[in-house]
C-alpha cells in the first residue's frame, strides 16, 4: 500500500491542468504560423507539441517560478521551451533507429503521422528552438540570466545529460546493468531536464545559491522516482492508461529498476525519494505545496 497521500488531489489536478492548458497556449503562440511551404514542419512541431502529455515539466517550472516571484510571461516562455526539448527527445526516441514505437501520448508517433524526415527534422527544429526561446529578451530583460538559462538547458539535454543517459539506455538493451549504473542513467536521463526545470524559477527570480541548491536536490531525487514509477507502470500498466506500448522494457530485454529490485521494492523506494524530495523543501513556506503535492502524485500516477 502507498504510504504517501495526496492531502487535496483535486487541488493539485486543477492546478496542473490549469498549467498544462497556459503551456500549450505558450507553445501555440511561439510555433511559426503561415510562413510559406515550410508551414509543413510547423505543422508537424504542432503535432508533437500539443494536446498531450502530463506537463509534468512544465508545471514544475511555473511551480519554481511562483516561488520566486518570476513574471507570468517569463515562467511560460521557460515552461515551454523545457517542453520543446522534452517534446523532441520523445520525438527522436521514438523513431525506427531508436524505440521504433508507433504509438505516442495515445496517438500515431510523429513519424508515423508524418513521416521519419519530417519527424527527424521537427525533432531538431525543436530543440534549436527551445534555444532561440531562453535568449530572447522576451524571456528576461538581463542577459545574464537569458544566458544562464541557455547554458543550464544546453548541460541538463546535451552530452553530459540527457544525450548521455540515453545512449547508456540503448547500451543497457544490450548489457546486464546493475542498481548503481541505472542509477546513474537515469538521473542524465530524466533527472537532469526535471533539474533545470525545479532551478529555472530561482535563476529567473536570482534567488540565493541556497535556494537553487535545495531545488535541484529535491528535482534530483524527484526525477529518481519518476523513473523508478515510470518502471512499475511499464510492467503493470496498460497502453490504455499510458497512451504507449505496454511492457517495452521487458520486450527490449533492458534492466530496469523493476526487473532488478521488483516491483514492490521499487515502489518502496520510490516513495522513498519523493519524501526526501519533500524534505529538500523544508525551507520554503506553503508557495511551495505544489511542488510538494507533485513528489507524492508522482508516486502515485498510473501514465
Ligand atoms: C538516439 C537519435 C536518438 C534520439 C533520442 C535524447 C533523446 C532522443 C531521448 C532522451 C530519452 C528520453 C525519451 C527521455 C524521456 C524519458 C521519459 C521519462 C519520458 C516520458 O516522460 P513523461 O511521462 O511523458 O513526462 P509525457 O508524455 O507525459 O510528457
Amino acid at each position: 500500500m502507498p504510504n504517501i497521500e495526496i492531502a487535496d488531489a483535486p487541488k493539485l489536478q486543477a492546478a496542473m491542468s490549469h498549467a498544462a492548458e497556459q503551456v500549450d497556449k505558450a507553445m501555440d503562440r511561439l510555433i511559426p504560423k503561415n510562413e510559406g511551404r515550410e508551414n509543413a514542419l510547423f505543422e508537424a512541431m504542432r503535432y508533437a507539441t500539443l494536446g498531450g502529455g502530463k506537463r509534468v515539466r512544465p508545471f514544475m517550472v511555473l511551480s519554481s517560478a511562483k516561488l520566486f516571484g518570476v513574471n507570468d510571461d517569463s515562467a511560460l516562455r521557460t515552461a515551454a521551451a523545457v517542453e520543446f526539448v522534452h517534446c523532441y527527445s520523445l520525438v527522436h526516441d521514438d523513431l525506427p533507429a531508436v524505440d521504433n514505437s508507433d504509438l505516442r501520448r495515445g496517438r500515431a508517433s510523429c513519424h508515423k503521422a508524418f513521416d521519419e524526415a519530417t519527424a527527424i527534422l521537427t525533432g531538431d527544429a525543436l530543440l534549436t528552438f527551445a534555444f532561440e526561446i531562453l535568449s530572447d529578451p522576451a524571456t528576461h530583460d538581463n542577459p545574464a540570466i537569458c544566458c544562464r538559462l541557455v547554458n543550464k538547458l544546453a548541460s541538463a539535454a546535451g552530452p553530459r545529460g540527457m544525450v548521455a543517459g540515453q545512449i547508456l539506455d540503448l547500451m543497457a538493451e544490450k548489457k546486464d546493468f546493475d542498481v548503481g549504473q541505472i542509477t546513474r542513467l537515469q538521473r542524465l536521463k530524466t533527472g537532469q531536464l526535471f533539474a533545470f526545470c525545479a532551478e529555472a524559477g530561482a535563476i529567473l527570480g536570482q534567488a540565493s545559491t541556497q535556494a537553487r541548491d535545495a531545488m535541484r536536490s529535491y528535482a534530483n531525487d524527484l526525477g529518481l522516482a519518476f523513473q523508478m514509477t515510470d518502471d512499475v507502470i511499464d510492467v503493470e500498466g496498460s497502453s490504455l492508461d499510458t497512451g504507449k506500448p505496454a511492457k517495452q522494457d521487458e520486450a527490449a530485454g533492458k534492466s530496469t529498476f523493476a526487473s532488478l529490485l521488483g516491483v514492490e521494492r521499487t515502489r518502496e523506494h520510490a516513495q522513498m525519494l519523493a519524501n526526501q524530495a519533500i524534505a529538500h523543501l523544508g525551507d520554503f513556506d506553503n508557495r511551495a505545496d505544489p511542488l510538494r503535492d507533485l513528489a507524492r502524485y508522482v508516486v502515485l500516477r498510473r501514465a
